[in-house]
C-alpha cells in the first residue's frame, strides 16, 4: 500500500484563483455573498482548501483579473497562507481589439498588443517565481471564408516563437487548445494535434494543456493523454467536467469513470511519479454553488480517482490482455474503480495531521461565515467581462 499512500501525499493540485470569483454564463452571474475583491483574498480562499485538503499548495493566476501593483510581495503573502504562487493564465480574449483575433488577428498593430499582453505575463512570472505560462487562445472565426485559415496559423507561430525566446531556462509555456466557443466555425487552436504540432516547432519548454472539458462529445480523452505523455508532451491539465460543452463543472462530478481513465493513463505513462512535471490544475467555475467547498469536493474526487487508478492490479491486468482476455482485463479494471477508496483516503488523512473530513472541518472552521461579514463593500471579483 505504501506505493499508493506515496504517490497520493505528493499529489499537488493547482487551483484556479478565478474559481473563487463571481461566474457564471452569458445569461446571468449570480453574485455570492463573501466573494473575494482582489487576488490576496483569493489567495486566501485557496489556502483555505489546502489547509484542509493537504493536497493544493498552489494558485495559479489569471491576468489582468489578478493584476495587481507588487506580485512578489501578493507571492510574500501566499507563502504566509502556506501556499506558492503557481501558473500564469494569459488573457487575451476579453478586450474589443480583439474581436477577429488577438495573435492571429489581420491587424499587425492587434498582433503586437496581443503578444506584448503575453510578454508581460512572462515578466510577471519572473516576479511571481512562476515556472508556467498558459497560454489558451479564444482566436477563431465564425464564418467560411472570414479569414484566411493558413494565414492565421502563421500569425500564431510567429506570436509564440516571440514569447517562446522569452521564457527563462526554468519556464515552459503550457497551449491549451479548444474545439469551438467563443468562435463558432473554426478556432485556430481546436485540438490537441494543432498544440502539438506547434509546441513541436516551438521546443522542449512548449508542451501541451488539456481542458477536459474542451473536446467534442465522445472523445476519448485518455487516448489523447497516452499519445502526448508518451510524446513528452504532456505539460498539464485543466481538470473540470461536463455534461456538454465547456460545462466548467467540478470534476468527477458529471464523469468520474472518464476521470479514473485518464489518470489510469497518467500512471500508466509515469506522469504520477513524486517528480512529475505534469501540472495538475483545476479550471472551474462555481457558479451556484459555494466555491470553497466546490474546490474542496473537486480536490477530493482527484484524490479518489487518483487512488482508484493506482489500486489497478497491474499484473493481472498484464497477464489478462497478454492472454487476450477480454473480459478478465476488463474486470480487473473495474474492480478498482469500484473500490470504495474514501477510507484509505480518510485514513491518509488523519496520517497527515488533517481532519478525515475536509468539508465537514471547513464548514466548522466558521470561515464561511466571517467572509461574509468582512467583505463588505469593495467590488467583488469576477471575470470582468
Ligand atoms: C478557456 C479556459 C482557459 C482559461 C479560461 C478561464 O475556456 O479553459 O483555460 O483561461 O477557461
Ligand atoms: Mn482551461
Amino acid at each position: 500500500m505504501s506505493r499508493v499512500t506515496d504517490v497520493l501525499n505528493s499529489q499537488h493540485i493547482e487551483l484556479p484563483s478565478w474559481a473563487f470569483a463571481n461566474s457564471g454564463t452569458r445569461f446571468k452571474v449570480f453574485p455570492q455573498a463573501g466573494v473575494p475583491r482582489d487576488p490576496y483574498e483569493k489567495v486566501a480562499d485557496a489556502a483555505q482548501v489546502h489547509k484542509y485538503t493537504g493536497a493544493a499548495p498552489t494558485v495559479a493566476l489569471h491576468i489582468p483579473w489578478d493584476k495587481t501593483d507588487d506580485y512578489a510581495d501578493l507571492a510574500r503573502y501566499a507563502e504566509d497562507q502556506g501556499v506558492t504562487l503557481g501558473t500564469i493564465n494569459s488573457n487575451v480574449f476579453q478586450d474589443n481589439d480583439y474581436m477577429l483575433g488577438s495573435v492571429t488577428n489581420p491587424s499587425a498593430a492587434i498582433r503586437r498588443k496581443a503578444t506584448d499582453h503575453l510578454l508581460e505575463c512572462v515578466d510577471i512570472m519572473d516576479r511571481t517565481g512562476s515556472r508556467d505560462l498558459k497560454l489558451w487562445f479564444s482566436d477563431g472565426i465564425n464564418y467560411p471564408g472570414q479569414d484566411d485559415l493558413r494565414a492565421r496559423q502563421d500569425r500564431l507561430a510567429e506570436a509564440l516563437a516571440e514569447v517562446y525566446a522569452r521564457l527563462g531556462d526554468h519556464q515552459r509555456m503550457l497551449l491549451e487548445y479548444k474545439l469551438f466557443e467563443p468562435a463558432f466555425y473554426a478556432t485556430d487552436v481546436p485540438d490537441w494535434g494543432t498544440a502539438y504540432a506547434h509546441t513541436l516547432t516551438l521546443g522542449e519548454r512548449a508542451v501541451v494543456c488539456v481542458d477536459t472539458g474542451h473536446h467534442a462529445p465522445g472523445t476519448n480523452i485518455e487516448m489523447i493523454v497516452a499519445v502526448l505523455l508518451r510524446a513528452g508532451k504532456l505539460g498539464a491539465f485543466d481538470f473540470n467536467s461536463r455534461f456538454y460543452a465547456d460545462d466548467d463543472l467540478m470534476v468527477g462530478a458529471a464523469d468520474p469513470f472518464q476521470l479514473f481513465r485518464i489518470l489510469f493513463e497518467v500512471l500508466r505513462g509515469g506522469g504520477l511519479a513524486p517528480d512529475t512535471e505534469i501540472a495538475f490544475m483545476l479550471d472551474q467555475c462555481h457558479n451556484i454553488e459555494p466555491k470553497i467547498p466546490g474546490q474542496i469536493r473537486s480536490v477530493m474526487n482527484v484524490q479518489e480517482a487518483t487512488a482508484k487508478a493506482l489500486l489497478v492490479d497491474r499484473d493481472a491486468l498484464a497477464a489478462a490482455q497478454e492472454d487476450g482476455d477480454v473480459l478478465g482485463a476488463n474486470a480487473v479494471f473495474m474492480d478498482a474503480y469500484n473500490t470504495d477508496v474514501r477510507p484509505l483516503l480518510a485514513e491518509l488523512r488523519e496520517a497527515n495531521g488533517l481532519d478525515p473530513d475536509p468539508m465537514a472541518a471547513y464548514r466548522r472552521s466558521g470561515y464561511a461565515e466571517q467572509i461574509v461579514k468582512d467583505r463588505v463593500g469593495g467590488t467583488q471579483a469576477g471575470w470582468g467581462a
